[in-house]
């Protein structure tokens, strides 16, 4: 079989352009590839919408990958053992209704998972403003930007995503929310800031605060914490992934409706 570099380079350039011409305009944008992102858009694809994942980083996980103080191990709990199991998780009991798995496995089986089901993932790729309507006032997309761009200070602008729902799953800092918060002041979002640890009552809050900020706008994972001014819980990930599953659900219902 006879090639050269020109072909590498013919395929590189075209696949990802093909790639990037369907992504235009999609189902839903999740901006994140930590385990509330991931496991959002293995639902999301379960039920049928197009996703795309958008993560800053050149790598899955988000805080996964750290563990707990670079111990190499998370920790589950029971309400959340179904959906790990549904991932193909092996959990050890350790303590009465708590789970532990090693960090990488937990990573990489979210990922797996994700991509398995048909999410497309961009790394690299960093998400810095939204698209909005106005009449009925609505985010219906993301503005995206070479992370590396970004990190060099270059002037560069941006290429624009159109969507029906955009899920910031950006973690402690709910990027995607904040910057809507702050340039659309219509959208009338007030962002409380984390609070301190107070891991069980934040891990039952993290989820019934899960859902929509806006129209076409939705917080999971710890960028829920951050919009509501919730406590944090440290490398206990059971809300990670309910927050993940319930995100999904509430926008199908939207969506469908
Ligand atoms: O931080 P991250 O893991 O958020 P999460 O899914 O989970 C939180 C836990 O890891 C842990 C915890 C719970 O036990 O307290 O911290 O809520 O993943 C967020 C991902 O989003 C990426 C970031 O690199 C990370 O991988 N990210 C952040 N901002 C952007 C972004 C952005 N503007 N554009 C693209 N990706």
């Amino acid at each position: 079989m006879a090639f050269s570099e020109k072909n590498i380079t013919r395929i590189i350039v075209k696949e990802a352009a093909k790639d990037w011409e369907k992504i235009s305009e999609t189902d839903v944008v999740v901006v994140g590839a930590g385990p509330a992102g991931l496991t959002a858009a293995h639902y999301l694809r379960d039920f049928g919408f197009d996703v795309v994942v958008f993560e800053r980083r050149l790598s899955f996980g988000g805080g996964i990958g750290g563990g707990g103080m670079l111990f190499h191990k998370i920790v589950i709990e029971e309400e959340a053992k179904e959906i790990a199991e549904e991932f193909g998780m092996k959990l050890e009991e350790v303590e009465s209704g708590l789970y532990a798995v090693d960090s990488a496995e937990f990573l990489a089986k979210l990922s797996y998972y994700a991509i398995e089901s048909g999410a497309k993932v961009i790394l690299g790729v960093t998400v810095d403003d939204v698209v909005f309507r106005p009449d009925p006032l609505r985010v219906s997309g993301v503005l995206v930007q070479w992370s590396a761009v970004q990190i060099s200070g270059l002037h560069v602008d941006p290429l624009m995503i159109e969507s029906k729902a955009v899920v910031d799953a950006t973690g402690h800092d709910a990027e995607v929310i904040s910057v809507a918060a702050r340039k659309i002041p219509e959208l009338d979002i007030f962002i409380h800031g984390e609070k301190s640890a107070y891991s069980e009552m934040s891990e039952k809050l993290v989820v019934e605060k899960t859902g929509k900020v806006a129209e076409g706008l939705y917080a999971a994972g710890m960028a829920v914490s951050a919009v509501h001014g919730l406590p944090r819980m440290g490398p206990i990930f059971g809300g990670m992934l309910l927050s993940g599953r319930k995100v999904a659900e509430q926008i199908m219902f939207d969506l469908k409706k």
